[in-house]
């Protein structure tokens, strides 16, 4: 690679991190502590990551706090939410208040995107470039660009020719988009387009949905929170934090550990209130545990929904496109979004809802959208709410070329393979965080960043404490990892979908599972285990 203008301010650093969401912030907190020199290159001009970019309007976590904030106490110590589930707002609000405690922005360049790096075998080192041309040459890269950096826009025809406006969900204007009174389309109803239609329903003029698939979204029960009961709770927050990592999806519930077909239909019932009354994730993680895993079990939890669904929406017709008899895949094998008034904003007079299942989008032109019908919707404005190139786009999206100096686009063009889901083979010294074979997209992310963090940390202290200077995992170990998170995918229901947790959103991936979903215990173990050994299924040199 060309050296245009090496930074001499970053030198050779001992470790550049990319990204600035919670794994970057996390990550590059860490390292500092080793006492080693690393900086973090972030795209955007703040911290936040999903919460920098995704500033459309409604959007917000769906994990609940505490259990979705860092487990640091100097950090949780000081900080109050307003909401259970807060908004975009308050979580930069957050990231704000992290910098102000730790400091990080002065080791932190924003608005530098990195677009490629290439492993110097002579060296042990990496060039990585920017694109604004600047080259630094770190021995260990980690690459901390999430899950969802890498926006998927489907090839509709006639997209270009749009004079209205249009904007991804993802990239949405940091000054906002006035779209009060405007005649609206929203394609897409993933938990970006549920967030999306439910906060500007109530305000546009018309509200066109375009649906291709039913979201099974669960109440989310937003609660505002008061600041002298979180104070009162913080004594228990270590606890919180602990039990964490002791459960599947580390948050702080597990599955019922009953199947469903072991107990009365009375019972199963009184379990299904229950845990729809407390919102959130319980109707799916706190569910009994073969849910997930038995088809008749995930199917009487599927006709539970639909009635619940079902009573909020008025008209007949949109009852059976939101809520169909038939499941279209099996209930929570794709990602549902968490809603507070989804289905009301349907009984509304100024919204209307397409199902692309029968009449898909044929062409867009000026002015509208045109469905497979012929009928022209005319639209001042389009809300593109259709998903990410998930958890490997971040990684791919960049030029990174390992030792023989393939790509790991090519690499992983089949398949993606890694060890404990943090690295690659013929890739020494590059790291990533909640990537591919980890935890990442089905756990609560700062319990998954913060195992991957810490493991991070131990081995390159172990690495520079040791004068080692190259570490890289063997194929055998990738392929073991490999075959484990697909077994383990077989065993349940999630791999029989077509959803971004399987890659079959993008045309081309190959449909595999991507996420390990062994739970949080086991994963942190297996983690811990190979550090233990000496990092057994690397070789150090
Ligand atoms: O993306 P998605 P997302 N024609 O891929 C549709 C996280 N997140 O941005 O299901 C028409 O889920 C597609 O239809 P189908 C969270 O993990 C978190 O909503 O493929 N439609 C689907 O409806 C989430 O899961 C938060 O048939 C097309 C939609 O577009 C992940 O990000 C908030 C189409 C895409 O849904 C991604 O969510 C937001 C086409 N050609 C996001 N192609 C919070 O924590 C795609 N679609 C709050």
């Amino acid at each position: 690679m060309s050296r245009p203008s090496e930074d001499s301010n970053l030198g050779e650093l001992d470790v550049l991190v990319v990204g600035a969401g919670f794994s970057g912030v996390y990550t590059l907190h860490r390292l500092r502590q080793l006492g080693c020199s690393v900086k973090l290159f972030e795209a955007g001009s703040s911290l936040g990551g999903i919460w920098h970019w995704n500033c459309y309007p409604g959007a917000r976590v769906d994990s609940n706090v505490p259990v979705y904030e860092f487990s640091i106490e100097d950090l949780w110590k000081d900080w109050t939410w307003t909401e259970k589930f807060p908004s975009y707002t308050e979580l930069r609000d957050y990231f704000n208040y992290v910098d102000s405690k730790l400091g990080l922005s002065k080791d932190i360049r924003f608005n530098t995107r990195v677009v490629a790096a290439h492993f110097d075998d002579q060296v042990d080192r990496w060039n990585v470039k920017t694109e604004d041309g600047t080259v630094v040459r770190p021995r260990f890269l980690i690459l901390c660009t999430g899950f969802a950096s890498k926006k998927y826009i489907p090839p509709f025809v006639g997209l270009e020719t749009f004079q209205g406006v249009l904007h991804h969900t993802a990239a949405w204007p940091q000054e906002g988009v006035p779209l009060t009174g405007k005649r609206v389309a929203v394609i897409g109803t993933g938990a970006s387009g549920v967030q999306v239609i439910q906060e500007i329903g109530p305000t546009v003029g018309h509200l066109t949905v375009f649906q291709r698939t039913p979201n099974f979204a669960l109440p989310m029960m937003q609660t505002k929170l008061d600041k002298e009961l979180q104070e009162k709770k913080k004594d228990l927050y270590p606890t919180i934090y602990k039990r964490r990592l002791q459960t599947i999806i580390g948050c702080d519930f597990n599955p019922y550990p009953r199947d469903l077909s072991s107990v009365s239909p009375e019972e199963r019932r009184l379990l299904f209130e229950d845990l729809w009354c407390r919102g959130g994730w319980h109707f799916t993680g706190s569910n009994y545990q073969d849910i997930l895993t038995n088809e008749e079990a995930n199917m009487e939890a599927y006709e539970f929904w639909k009635e619940k669904a079902r009573e909020r929406i008025h008209d007949p017709v949109m009852q059976e496109t939101l809520a169909p008899t038939i499941a279209p895949h099996h209930f929570c094998t794709k990602r549902p979004a968490l809603e507070q008034t989804y289905y009301e904003v349907y009984n509304q007079p100024n919204v209307e809802l397409i199902d692309l299942g029968k009449n898909p989008i044929a062409e867009i032109t000026s002015d509208a959208i045109i469905t497979g019908d012929g009928v022209r919707h005319e639209v001042d404005a389009i809300v593109l709410a259709t998903g990410f190139d998930g958890i490997t786009g971040g990684i791919t999206q960049i030029d990174i070329r390992g030792v023989d100096g393939t790509s790991i686009k090519d690499k992983w063009a089949n398949g993606v393979y890694t060890n404990l889901g943090m690295t690659t083979a013929n890739f020494p010294n590059l790291f990533f965080v909640y990537g591919p074979q980890a935890p990442t997209a089905l756990a609560n992310g700062p319990t998954c960043i913060e195992i991957q963090g810490d493991w991070l940390a131990a081995c390159i202290g172990h690495m520079l404490s040791n004068g080692l200077t190259r570490i890289e995992t063997t194929r055998k170990a990738e392929e073991d990892w490999r075959n484990l998170v697909l077994d383990i995918s077989t065993k349940g229901l999630l791999h029989k979908a077509k959803s971004w947790w399987m890659g079959a959103n993008i045309p081309g991936k190959p449909i595999e599972q991507l996420n390990f979903l062994g739970g949080i215990p086991l994963y942190h173990s297996l983690c811990q285990s190979d550090a233990e050994k000496g990092y057994g299924t690397f070789v150090l040199s």
